[in-house]
């Protein structure tokens, strides 16, 4: 078999999540060795750190040795190795995907940093920063079903990717923000994200 690109990889991190989705759409999972690394927490990952300064999951070492990082650069990469249809579009479009992309990532950097909040001890949390990410994350989510009828008429994109994990994000850990009440068109869309087999063979799990 030829070598392959090893991928830090969890079955809890969103981004790496995104990452498999990407891999999964334009065929390059075979060529992926996923290693398990654990991160989060205060304890430092040496060993990730001196592939990755920022600790950070997920990072891909090619086979040539070069490694990079962060999520987009990768899912940009993968996107770059194949000849199919491109997941970041030529412009005019690529301007909506990538701020699409812009939103799901935010999304996601809320919502760790919330579930950060959840570890520290109780007395410990700051509930204002609680509610302000709370907040935030419901803005982004009417935000999105204002614009669930063209996320539905478009071409698949790498915009869709992003706003498709977000939402399956807020599923695993926010369950008690109901994100479909009241948002039925995205809803409606984001069951038909969640049904594509790229994202069905790349479940979330909480693992430990
Ligand atoms: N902007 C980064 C964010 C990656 C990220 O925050 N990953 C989390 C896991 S879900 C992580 O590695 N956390 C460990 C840490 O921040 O020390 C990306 O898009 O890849």
């Amino acid at each position: 078999m030829a070598e392959m690109m090893k991928l830090h990889w969890s079955p809890r991190s969103p981004y790496v999540r995104k990452v498999m989705v990407v891999a999964h759409e334009v065929g390059l999972a075979e060529q992926l060795e996923c290693v398990r690394t654990v991160v989060g927490g205060t304890a430092p990952h040496l060993e990730l750190m001196r592939e990755n300064p920022l600790g950070k999951i997920p990072t891909l070492v090619l086979r040539d040795g070069t490694i990079i990082y962060d999520s987009r650069v990768i899912c940009e990469y993968f996107d770059m190795l194949h000849d199919g249809p491109k997941l970041f579009p030529a412009w005019p479009d690529r301007l909506t995907a990538l701020r699409r992309l812009a939103l799901g990532d935010g999304m996601l950097d809320i919502a760790l940093a919330s579930v950060g909040e959840r570890f520290r001890p109780a007395g410990t949390q700051s509930e204002p920063h609680m509610a302000l990410w709370r907040a935030k994350l419901l803005t982004c989510v009417a935000a999105l079903e204002g614009e669930a009828d063209s996320l539905a008429e478009g071409t698949f994109s790498i915009g869709h990717i992003g706003i498709g994990i977000a939402l399956s994000y807020l599923d695993f850990r926010f369950g008690d923000l109901q994100w479909r009440e009241g948002r039925r068109r995205l809803a409606a869309w984001h069951a038909t994200f969640d049904a594509r087999p790229s994202v069905v063979a790349n479940p979330l799990v909480d693992d430990r």
